[in-house]
């Protein structure tokens, strides 16, 4: 006898998905009509599946998507937690600011953790983040150290982890949950990069509530909201510039070399960190240069 069960992929290698449901992991196929629509399951889909005695599988149909990842392929995130570090392999803000950007722009929220704080504290970041009202958390994922906090946000989520290769997500996840054992890879010593060591995103359950992705490091990581963003739009995806952009002379400022530009000023006082703005300059201008994004 089939039964029809509700589930979460975990996993997919090799045409087989690992799918969560209340009577444990089944291992599915995807039924031929929906590789005859074209319809690909994505690591992270809610997913109707026919389950048989022995716990395999197929999927009948994939449930509508909150939203949806590209590379690496993943749906349904609520938050994206972008790892940092200022101790090789130090993290470039404009990566951060461009990630933090495009999913704000999906409506998924953002979290900064500040690792391997046992090396360097990473005091720039902080304030840095700090003062956009993003919430930013400083751990060691080596020594196990300032994970509580960070841990209590991520109940009730799937949140997925990103960063630059060798900032330490694998081994993060692997200090969050004890009974996992994730690869980790050493950073070259001579370029001070990691070396791609997670490929393939996988979901790990953490609790009946709360659940972790690990993803291939920030290279393969590409958010399909940027063919959304606009020159208009791209100024709401910086939180930090709401309460100055009231001031501007011109309704609808772009904050970009105008008189009398109250963001701009702000940035000239240090009330707006440089780094943000420029990340800001720094996509306004690859939108203008690219007028339709592609991917
Ligand atoms: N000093 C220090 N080293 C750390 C910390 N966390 C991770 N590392 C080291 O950083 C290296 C890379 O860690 P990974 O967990 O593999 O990094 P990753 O972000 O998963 O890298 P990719 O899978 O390549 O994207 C390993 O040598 C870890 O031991 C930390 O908190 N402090
Ligand atoms: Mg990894
Ligand atoms: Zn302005």
């Amino acid at each position: 006898m089939n039964e029809i069960k509700t589930g979460r992929i975990l996993k997919g290698i090799g045409g087989f998905y690992y799918v969560d449901t209340d009577i444990g992991i089944v291992t599915c196929r995807a039924r031929g009509k929906l590789r005859k629509l074209g319809e690909t399951p994505y690591v992270g889909d809610s997913v109707n599946i026919s389950v048989h005695n022995d716990m395999t599988g197929y999927i009948l149909e994939i449930n509508e998507r909150k939203n949806v990842m590209i590379r690496p392929p993943i749906a349904n995130i609520d938050m994206i937690a972008i790892i940092v570090s200022k101790a090789p392999p130090c993290t470039d803000t404009y990566f951060i600011d461009r990630i933090a950007a495009m999913a704000t722009k999906k409506g998924i929220e953002v979290c900064i953790v500040i690792n391997k704080c046992d090396e360097d504290i990473g005091q720039e970041l902080f304030d840095i983040y700090n003062s956009t009202g993003i919430s930013v958390f400083r751990v060691s994922a080596k020594n196990k150290e300032g994970l509580d906090e960070f841990k209590a946000h991520l109940a009730g989520k799937l949140t997925a982890l990103t960063g630059n290769s060798g900032v330490g997500k694998s081994t993060l996840i692997n200090a969050v949950l004890p009974s996992v054992t994730l690869q980790t890879g050493e950073i070259n010593e001579k370029i001070g990069r990691g070396r791609h060591t997670t490929r393939q995103v996988e979901i790990l359950k953490a609790s009946e509530d709360m659940w972790i992705a690990d993803t291939p490091g920030f290279s393969a990581f590409d958010i399909t909201a940027k063919e959304e963003i606009t020159k208009e739009n791209l100024k709401t995806l910086f939180p930090d510039f709401f309460e100055f952009e009231n001031d501007c002379q011109y309704i609808g400022c772009s904050h970009i070399n105008t008189s009398g530009c109250a963001v701009i000023d702000a940035v000239n006082r240090g009330d707006i960190r440089a780094s943000r703005y420029e990340s800001y300059k720094k996509m306004f201008s690859e939108i203008e240069e690219t007028p339709k994004y592609k991917r």
